[in-house]
């Protein structure tokens, strides 16, 4: 029990491989799925195209160019404070393919190199295995990770790079935001978390657990090789968490909120307990789903569960069964809405700001699982504008993480829950997965280009990276 955040307390920033490299086809780099997705905007949701099309733009392709540029901005980074900084591996750039006998060496010394920077300058890397990209083949070969072949090539590239980056990573994550894909309502997330294209409306659901299953089974799998490697190595799994509340105190709607969010406590059940849940196996009998998972399965699962649970916090939702209220209807939760919560205000893109919310997941999330908390994203995307002085007078991103940064607080030193970190999503700017913008900012350090890709990637402080740096030096103290 502690009455203060601890001196070993991980503060860092957080980015994904994809939306920041770049260099999607140099030094032997598969097509990944990520690199078919082009830009939408607000509200207008990105494309996802059969191949790289000419005439098409792909924002992914160049992104901020970390992959270059990825020197000066750890020194950014130092500058900054961080303790650690989480990133993902592009796993085309270890198997362009993901078929492949031998892993490409130039994509296995490009990880050297940035984690070797990283360390030297006091760094520590939390790496994601898989955020939102898989080659590209395996959905040409396979339709996706509804296909259990699918299964041992994330197993290889998990075990590929566990080996290769033994001693210089301690922190992994397997499948990022794993639980977005659930119900499959959205294209673009069954898309980044399984590299499947659905058409049959009335399969959509099924192949989304299998995949799901299959996800869980190669997480498991990559789990107990990983303990092989470095028993000391701490693998977690990742999770979106939006928890949804009730509208109302009518029972219906309490019922309706604990129904909405088993379907995002399905995928972490089985990270953490290592078995499917009954909630699943009754929903699966009355669908009459046919989710295929051997008794050696069982056993993988059973073994291989996570040490911490990484999630991102953005938001919060909420829903009702009341008539009255006016709302987004919802598949099959009990004619349920999604509704407006009218204590909380929405972001330019409609998220729900609500920092409470984040205290309210890590309560609830570590008093289910009992196991230690990492909070691998979270942050305010918003338009910033470039003043004459070269800088963003971020005043809202500030008063975005201060209170969110607060309610962690309360979480670690009022509610006794154990905390390892906090990485702020996009920490320097990139492009943004939901819509393909750049000009969703969250970073602390601005990057100069636009939504067309035009601009000279230069990286400038926003206001909010002083801010930071004093919340690192004082470890939490001053916000
Ligand atoms: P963008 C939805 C809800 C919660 C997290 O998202 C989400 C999403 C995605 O739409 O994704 C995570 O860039 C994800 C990151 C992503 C970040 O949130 O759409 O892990 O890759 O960039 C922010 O504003």
């Amino acid at each position: 029990m502690t009455n203060k955040i601890g001196d070993n307390f991980l503060w860092g920033g957080a980015i994904a491989a994809h939306q920041a490299e770049g260099a999607w086809n140099i030094e032997g780099k598969g097509l990944s799925i990520a690199d078919v997705m082009t830009a939408g905007g607000n509200g207008i949701p990105r494309k996802i195209t059969q191949g790289v099309i000419e005439g098409e733009y792909y924002p992914n392709h160049e992104a901020i160019d970390f992959y270059h540029h990825y020197k000066e901005d750890i020194e950014l980074f130092k500058e900054l404070g961080l303790k650690c900084f989480r990133t993902s591996i592009a796993w085309s750039r270890i198997f362009p393919k993901g078929v492949e006998e031998e892993p490409n060496e130039a994509g296995l010394l490009y990880y050297d190199r940035l984690f070797d920077t990283l360390i030297e300058h006091g760094i520590e890397p939390v790496i994601t295995l898989s955020h939102f990209e898989m080659p590209y083949y395996i959905y040409e070969k396979f339709g996706g990770f509804s296909n259990k072949e699918v299964i041992p090539l994330f197993v290889k590239f998990a075990t590929c790079v566990f080996e290769r980056y033994k001693d210089k990573v301690t922190y992994w994550m397997t499948f990022n935001e794993i639980n977005n894909q659930a119900d499959g309502q959205d294209p673009l997330h069954v898309w980044t978390n399984s590299a499947m294209i659905i058409e049959d409306e009335t399969k959509k659901e099924e192949l989304v657990f299998q995949a799901g299953i299959n996800e869980l089974i190669a997480s498991a799998a990559a789990v107990i090789e990983g303990k092989k490697i470095n028993p000391d190595f701490q693998i977690g799994c990742m999770m979106a968490y939006v928890p949804v509340y009730p509208y109302s105190c009518n029972p219906e709607d309490m019922m309706a909120s604990v129904k909405a969010n088993e379907r995002r406590f399905f995928y972490n059940d089985i990270h953490a307990r290592g078995k499917v849940p009954t909630y699943a196996l009754k929903y699966w009998a009355e669908k009459n789903y046919q989710i295929d998972i051997s008794k050696e399965e069982l056993a993988i699962l059973k073994e291989g569960t996570v040490d911490y649970i990484g999630f991102s916090y953005y938001m919060s939702g909420t829903i009702s069964t009341l008539e009255e209220i006016e709302g987004q209807a919802t598949e099959d939760i009990q004619q349920a809405k999604i509704v407006k919560n009218p204590y909380i205000e929405v972001s330019d893109w409609g998220w729900p700001i609500d920092e409470v919310g984040l205290r309210y997941v890590l309560n609830t999330v570590y008093q289910r699982y009992d196991l230690p908390m990492f909070i691998v994203e979270n942050g305010f995307g918003a338009y910033d504008q470039l003043t004459e002085d070269n800088t963003v007078h971020d005043d809202y991103r500030v008063e975005y993480l201060s209170k969110h940064i607060e309610q962690m607080k309360k979480a670690i030193v009022e509610d006794g829950v154990p905390v390892i970190g906090y990485t702020p999503w996009g920490v320097i700017d990139i492009v943004s997965f939901g819509s393909g913008e750049m000009e969703k900012r969250y970073g602390m350090i601005y990057v100069d280009k636009d939504n067309e890709g035009n601009g000279t990637l230069q990286r400038l402080k926003k206001d909010s990276f002083s801010w930071y740096q004093k919340v690192i030096e004082t470890n939490g103290e001053k916000l």
